[in-house]
């Protein structure tokens, strides 16, 4: 069905059409999801961090270069996020979860919110910056400190600590990516919510679901570079549109 002819109402009835009728689902989400707590995304007008870039901050060089720099970025986002709440498009997705018979959420975000709304198969693709990882002994552990203060060390071995995210140049988590890439290959449905589908690989997975049969419909405020190979772009808020396919 050309979507340009169908209204939101329609394009809305049909999503929910096809998740009604779903198996196995799958959602992925990008900093879109959580921009409506207050989360600012990576390349909105809003920025992401006074006028550094995060693709900038957000890499092993910069990490090596200035890590009292990058470690005030992450101090700064730990802030930010442990002053906002999961939003509507967060909690509708725990609901989708308990509704659909099989359900796997990949998340490009790394700031928790999923895990904080209550989702419970996730796949945190990009790490999550509330766990920290030694440099030298590799040991990964939970922190929820707001700040972690300058250049933080290890408890066991006083090596540097970093965020558990992957940065650009970084490779993913294979067993994660391979989980991420096998739940798109075998769903029915798939949802793409406020992710602008650049950053890769993450941003094949779209293409996999297609390429086995699935419907996958894109959630956001704006067309993105994945928009023409999807079955239907739904312009809007993932606050506004999210709970209305799983009410
Ligand atoms: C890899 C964790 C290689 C950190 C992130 C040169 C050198 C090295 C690599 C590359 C290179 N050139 C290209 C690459 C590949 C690179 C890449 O894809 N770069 C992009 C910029 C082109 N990828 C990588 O480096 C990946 N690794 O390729 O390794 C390799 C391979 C084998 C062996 C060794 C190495 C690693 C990528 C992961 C980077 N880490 N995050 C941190 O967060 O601190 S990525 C980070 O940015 C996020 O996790 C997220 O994935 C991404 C942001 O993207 P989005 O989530 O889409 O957010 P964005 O702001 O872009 O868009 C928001 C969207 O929401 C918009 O569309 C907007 O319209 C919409 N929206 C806004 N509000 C709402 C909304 N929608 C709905 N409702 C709303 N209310
Ligand atoms: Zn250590």
């Amino acid at each position: 069905m050309h979507q340009v002819t169908m209204s939101r109402e329609e394009q809305i009835g049909l999503v929910k059409a096809r998740l009604q009728q779903a198996q196995e689902v799958v959602v992925l989400t990008g900093a879109g999801i959580s921009a409506e707590s207050g989360v600012p995304t990576f390349r909105g007008d809003d920025g992401i961090w006074q006028h550094y870039r995060a693709t900038d901050l957000a890499t092993p060089e910069a990490f090596a270069r200035d890590p009292e720099l990058v470690w005030a970025f992450y101090n700064w986002r730990r802030e930010l996020i442990s002053r906002v709440e999961e939003n509507r498009a967060h909690r509708a997705l725990v609901v989708l979860e308990q509704t659909v018979p099989g359900f796997t959420l990949v998340t490009q975000n790394v700031d928790g919110l999923h895990r904080r709304a209550g989702s419970k198969n996730l796949i945190e693709v990009h790490g999550n910056l509330w766990r920290v990882q030694c440099t030298e002994c590799a040991r990964i552990s939970v922190d929820m400190s707001v700040d972690m203060g300058v250049l933080p060390k290890c408890k066991d071995c006083g090596g540097l600590l970093r965020p558990d995210v992957v940065w650009f140049g970084e490779s993913l988590d294979g067993r994660l990516l391979n989980r991420a890439e096998d739940a798109a290959r075998a769903c029915d449905v798939m949802l793409v919510v406020g992710t602008s589908g650049i950053v890769y690989p993450v941003a094949f997975l779209p293409a996999l679901a297609k390429g086995k049969g699935a419907f996958v419909a894109e959630i956001n405020m704006e067309e993105t570079p994945l928009s023409p190979g999807l079955d239907l772009t739904i312009l809007g808020k993932a606050g506004d549109v999210i709970p209305l396919l799983v009410a």
